[in-house]
């Protein structure tokens, strides 16, 4: 299932087409909460609703303040999910989609919060490669104790990104990690839309089923 829903999100990016059969536009984050961006593209607005990112714009770098907005060093965004919420699926699996673009991986520090006040670290984001121009996956099942109260019925409206100050900051404009999007992924059933070609949604789900490994690696 893992494998699967790397692959789904990899599609996702990769093509608009398959994007829009699979995930409804209410999956993505809806509003800018708080911002501090030390960075030339610093238009937080550019990180609400669908990715904009295209696999073409990686090998020149090529993308302007329209597609992503630039952290800068120990910069921070934070967004507010309105007509969705984000929950944990209950196991491993990635919940939240952070897609931190440019021909640099750069990490983030992500939180998330049911209220904008009181926040949940849910650990380091960090693109594997810059071959990975999609982004990153947040599991935040794992961050879930008895303490904290959180569980799978726990939904979060809030999630910080913040720039760990350990990334890439010589070009002004796209200092630290570039945030295009960010999107829940569970609860899966409020994050898709409803198939109008049933048909076409388990054609590309077995297709992806039966990619080799090694090509979502
Ligand atoms: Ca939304
Ligand atoms: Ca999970
Ligand atoms: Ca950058
Ligand atoms: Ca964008």
């Amino acid at each position: 299932m893992r494998l699967i829903m790397f692959c789904l999100v990899a599609s996702l990016a990769a093509s608009t087409a398959r994007a829009e059969i699979l995930f409804h536009d209410r999956a993505f984050a809806d509003a800018v909460v708080d911002y501090n961006l030390i960075s030339g593209y610093n238009d937080p607005t550019s990180a609400l609703g669908r990715n904009d990112w295209t696999a073409d714009m990686v090998g020149v770098n090529q993308w302007g303040s329209e597609i992503g907005t630039s952290l800068g060093n120990g910069g921070y965004l934070t967004m507010e999910f309105v007509d969705n919420e984000v929950g944990g699926s209950g196991d491993s699996d990635k919940d939240l989609w952070v897609f931190e673009i440019g021909g640099i991986p750069e990490e983030l520090q992500i939180e998330i919060s049911i209220d904008g006040s009181s926040w949940l670290d849910v650990g380091v984001a960090d693109r594997a490669s810059a071959t990975v121009d999609y982004g990153v996956g947040v599991d935040i099942d794992q961050y879930f104790t008895v303490g904290n109260g959180y569980d799978t019925s726990t939904r979060f409206r809030y999630v910080r990104v913040s720039d760990t100050g350990n990334n890439s900051y010589n070009m002004f404009n796209k200092a630290g990690a570039d945030i295009d999007a960010v999107a829940a992924i569970y609860p899966l059933s409020n994050q898709t839309t409803s198939v109008p070609e049933p048909a076409t949604l388990l054609l590309l789900l077995f297709g992806l089923a039966l990619l080799p490994r090694r090509r979502c690696r």
